[in-house]
């Protein structure tokens, strides 16, 4: 699937150990409210392994099939190949953007994390699809962050003239999320936003109201 900038509007993010209810549900809820993207990051204490991480994987992307919504498994390359997954995202810890794109081909999508300036700009020239750039704030959902790079970190990507697709990742709400975009950021990855909210459905609305709103207004210096 071919990537374009509005896929990453709202760019919801969970494994199993990120939500209360049935984690099916939410994604169906959040996908009726407006989810552009999905990737499923199974990680944390307690998380599915094996047979059983397959199978959650091949439900979670037939659900977003049926929205026609891209599904991007975390780190796991080899079980993206497996399933046909629409793409991979990996952090600067995995292996090499060159070898993950030397295996899945172009037609997947190629996410990375990046931290700051030097970090994008190794990942665009190595072939990077979009960037997820963090964390913006303070996260409670992932235990080894790096410090907490604020808005401004994007900023100062597009400055550099990168101008490959960018998300905010890491503790964005609704309260922040305008920041964010108006940094530059074509959208907002969210986990806890979305998988624990009493609504996932309403709330991701609101989320993707806000995106679009500013959309006219993003620090463009590319
Ligand atoms: N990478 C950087 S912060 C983060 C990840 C996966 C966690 C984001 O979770 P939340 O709940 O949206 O802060
Ligand atoms: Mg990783």
């Amino acid at each position: 699937m071919k990537l374009n900038p509005g896929h990453l509007e709202i760019y919801f993010i969970m494994g199993s150990v990120n939500c209360k209810k049935d984690l099916r549900h939410v994604l169906e809820e959040a996908l009726q409210g407006g989810v552009t993207m999905f990737q499923f990051r199974e990680k944390g204490a307690g998380c599915l392994q094996g047979e059983e991480k397959v199978k959650l994987a091949k439900e979670l992307q037939f659900i977003c099939r049926s929205f026609e919504v891209p599904f991007i498994i975390n780190d796991d390359v080899e079980l993206a190949v497996q399933i046909n997954a629409d793409g991979v995202h990996i952090g600067q810890e995995d292996t090499t953007v060159s070898e993950v794109r030397a295996i899945i081909g172009a037609e997947r999508i190629l996410g990375v994390s990046a931290h700051d300036v030097e970090e994008a700009k190794s990942a665009v020239d190595a072939g990077a699809d979009y960037l997820g750039v963090g964390p913006m704030y303070p996260t409670k959902t992932k235990a080894d962050t790096r410090a907490v790079q604020g808005p401004n970190v994007i900023r100062a990507i597009r400055h550099e003239g990168i101008s490959i697709p960018i998300v905010g990742i890491g503790g964005i709400n609704e309260s922040n999320a305008a920041e964010v975009v108006m940094a530059g950021a074509d959208g907002i990855a969210v986990i806890s936003a979305i998988s624990l909210a009493d609504d996932p459905k309403a709330s991701t609305q609101r989320l993707r109201k806000t995106v679009r709103t500013l959309e006219g207004f993003r620090c463009k210096t590319y």
